[in-house]
């Protein structure tokens, strides 16, 4: 797909682009520089004058270039693109980008992790937020959704103790961007609400290859309405056309230190090369009428939908197919809130749903500090703005005429209000007779049901990392009592699982803990009204929740290492990278040395990466052509053998000639010649059908045995 010429938030950003190119340099007063080296002195040799403006703004300015870092999804990286609606969704909405066929909806989207600060690691096991900002004709709509389709809590109220658990604890500011410490599980273990979500995020769903190969849902339930104003109920979801893969953990601890921007990074280069990213918008409908036919309530943001009981309706899809200009005035400045709908969209009482919706306004006052951050280009929309909201700090907009107040006459009645015909936004208009009450309703107690359907939904080697996850994270912690408590949660949620960690922690299961496991609801008067159910097995297995349910027989975009010194197979390794290319995979040559490396041809190759530089977590498969003077040079590297050791252990395809077979021989490679996704002397289709597998799982148990 082409850059869209049209874009019109493309053209809006443009008004405030800077290009340096063939300009002189100037004071933010538009005076000419001559030199910013040196400050005026008095001599030579000092004292500096105060008189110095030039210097003051420059220091000045410098002095105050960072604000604080968003409170949480502070680390995160965008990209600007389209949506295009394949059909009218006009029997559920109103909303122009649902029913519209020949719009192309400018949008931004930003990917984030939560915990960590804005210099973190990409890798991190975390929840990745997925919000996505759409400048339509009738204002900004944005879907401030994460890569899970359901949260840790079920009301705002919890939503500061969530985060001061998980972030670094306060007194030694240790450890960042990980939720594996005492806090985090002393306050989880105390609130069952959370044990859905986190059961996610003890899965492989944390540990993203790639954000562009990840879903995003926007959790809550939401509202579509029609231009009838009748309501449907609503869940939104992402769905990657790359499927959904992940990385093994000991990859994600690798890459912390061998690339700690590889998730931003990949974004990046990936649609710099044209390869854009692309989700399809899906849609779960609920009618009105069918609100309490379920096992849970729809308002409650710690529960799924499974796709088995309301299936999922792509409706569109989402092209990102442009970088930002500048990360700051973009992918750091960019306002995300939930509460941003357009006429057609509304919200649901979802209590989570409803406390976002103070805070995100919130929140942009003190991040970018002042009430007129929607001024700021990327937050404007495309549509013109015009109401008596006036003044403040950095105010852009020059307001004329003498009234700034409705009604008016002064002014002629303008800004006039718009009719519902003419696009007005109306509130949907719910009947709601109830007592003001500060309480939970019953309809959230059950907290094992759903973290039980995603486990069992899981392939076997799925499992085994959701063991390994909770047994490393638990086993981080120094409270017995804590990782005891979240054993007894565990085995609500089954059985085995509970046992494995236990036996991994070496610890026992308890068979009760203290009352009331619950202490996350408010003390209502006997403390047991919500006392979470015991698990309901309403759904064996739903095969959405496992991560191959999107099938791909893409490679597109895959990393490809191949292993070369001097003298490597020219003839071979040119037909394996042509083949590799025409499906859009990236081949770097990794050698001992930089610079180039000289084949049996002769010819001189460029080297992408010399291996000191680089690691095997870098790349999706490694080929090694043949070449005895290469393959004797790469016999000496001890750093060729650990790339071909670690490859094998998490699970990866590698392609090996004839020749090169010593080498592999010289590795735990010697072990694995009958494996699925090691094609010795095998022809390219073979090696990118093994890529495409994205790891051959089954190698797994085996491949631990590995110490690389
Ligand atoms: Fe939030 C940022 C997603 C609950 C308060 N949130 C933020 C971002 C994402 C989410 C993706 C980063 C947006 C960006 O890239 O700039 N948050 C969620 C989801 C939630 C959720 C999916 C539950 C379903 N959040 C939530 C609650 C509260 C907040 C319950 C407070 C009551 N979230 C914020 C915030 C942030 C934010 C403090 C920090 C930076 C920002 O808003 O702009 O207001």
């Amino acid at each position: 797909m082409k850059k869209d010429k049209d874009n019109a938030k493309d053209k809006d950003l443009k008004k405030n682009l800077s290009e340096a190119e063939g300009q002189t340099m100037t004071t933010n007063q538009g005076l000419k520089v001559n030199d910013t080296n040196n400050s005026l002195k008095a001599g030579e040799r000092g004292a500096t004058l105060l008189e110095d403006f030039i210097l003051r703004e420059k220091i000045t300015h410098f002095d105050h270039e960072r604000i604080p870092e968003r409170i949480v999804h502070a680390r995160g990286s965008a990209a600007h693109g389209i949506f295009e609606l394949y059909e009218s969704q006009e029997k559920y909405t109103k909303a122009g980008i649902f029913t519209d066929t020949s719009r192309k909806t400018p949008v931004f989207a930003r990917f984030s992790t939560v915990a960590g600060s804005k210099g973190s690691a990409d890798l991190a096991r975390d929840v990745r937020g997925f919000a996505v900002k759409f400048y339509t004709e009738e204002g900004v709509f944005d879907l401030v959704g994460n890569n899970m389709p359901i949260f840790f809590i079920q009301d705002a109220m919890k939503f500061p103790d969530l985060i001061h658990a998980v972030k670094p604890e306060p007194h030694r500011e240790i450890p960042q961007a990980a939720s594996a410490h005492d806090t985090f599980y002393d306050f989880i273990s105390r609130t069952p609400e959370t044990m859905h979500n986190h059961i996610w995020v003890m899965s492989d769903r944390a540990i993203p290859r790639s954000l562009r190969m990840m879903e995003g849902f926007g959790i809550h339930t939401f509202r579509l309405i029609n231009k009838e104003g009748k309501s449907h109920f609503v869940k939104f979801h992402w769905k990657p056309l790359l499927g959904v893969k992940s990385v093994t953990w000991d990859e994600a601890v690798k890459l912390h230190g061998a690339d700690s921007d590889f998730h931003r990074r990949d974004l990046w280069d990936a649609i710099d090369s044209g390869q854009f990213p692309e989700w399809e918008l899906g849609l779960q409908i609920v009618p009105e009428e069918d609100e309490h036919k379920f096992e849970f309530d729809l308002l409650d943001p710690t529960k799924l939908i499974p796709e088995e009981l309301v299936p999922v309706q792509r409706i569109g899809k989402m092209t990102l197919n442009r970088n930002p200009d500048n990360f700051f005035a973009e992918t750091e400045q960019v306002a995300f809130h939930s509460g941003h709908i357009v006429p057609g969209i509304d919200f649901s009482n979802d209590p989570l749903l409803q406390g976002r919706l103070f805070s995100y306004t919130d929140t942009q006052l003190s991040r970018l500090g002042s009430p007129n951050f929607h001024e700021i280009p990327i937050n404007r929309p495309i549509n013109p703005v015009h109401n008596n909201q006036r003044d403040g700090h950095m105010r852009m907009t020059i307001n004329k005429g003498n009234t700034a107040y409705f009604p008016n006459s002064m002014g002629g009645g303008c800004p006039h209000l718009a009719k519902m015909a003419d696009g007005g936004f109306t509130s949907y208009e719910e009947r709601i007779d109830a007592n003001k009450v500060r309480a939970r309703s019953e309809s959230f107690n059950d907290h094992f049901s759903q973290p039980g359907i995603f486990y069992r939904s899981l392939e076997d080697w799925g499992k085994n990392h959701v063991a390994d996850a909770y047994s490393f994270e638990l086993g981080k912690c120094t409270q017995d009592h804590i990782k005891e408590r979240m054993l007894w949660l565990i085995e609500k949620i089954d059985k085995d699982l509970a046992k494995k960690v236990a036996d991994n922690l070496g610890l026992k299961i308890p068979s009760k803990i203290e009352k009331p496991v619950n202490q996350a609801i408010g003390a209502d008067d006997d403390g047991t009204k919500n006392e979470p159910k015991e698990r309901k097995d309403y759904l064996d297995k739903s095969e959405a929740l496992s991560q191959t349910h999107i099938k791909t027989d893409s490679i597109a975009t895959r990393k490809i290492a191949f292993l070369v010194s001097d003298g490597f197979n020219a003839e071979k390794a040119t037909a394996m990278k042509e083949e590799l290319e025409k499906k859009n995979a990236i081949v770097n040559l990794v050698a001992p040395h930089g610079g180039t490396v000289q084949a049996s041809d002769d010819k001189k190759h460029k080297v992408d990466a010399a291996i000191m530089t680089t690691e095997s977590v870098a790349f999706d498969a490694i080929y090694i052509p043949g070449g005895a003077k290469s393959v004797k040079a790469l016999k000496k590297e001890a750093k060729a053998k650990k790339f071909i050791n670690e490859a094998l252990k998490h699970c990866k395809a590698i392609a090996v000639d004839t020749e090169a077979e010593e080498l592999f021989d010289e590795t735990y490679g010697k072990d694995f010649k009958d494996d699925e996704a090691v094609c010795i002397n095998k022809k390219p289709a073979d090696f990118i059908k093994a890529i495409a597998m994205h790891r051959n799982w089954k190698r797994e148990d085996q491949a631990k045995m590995i110490p690389a």
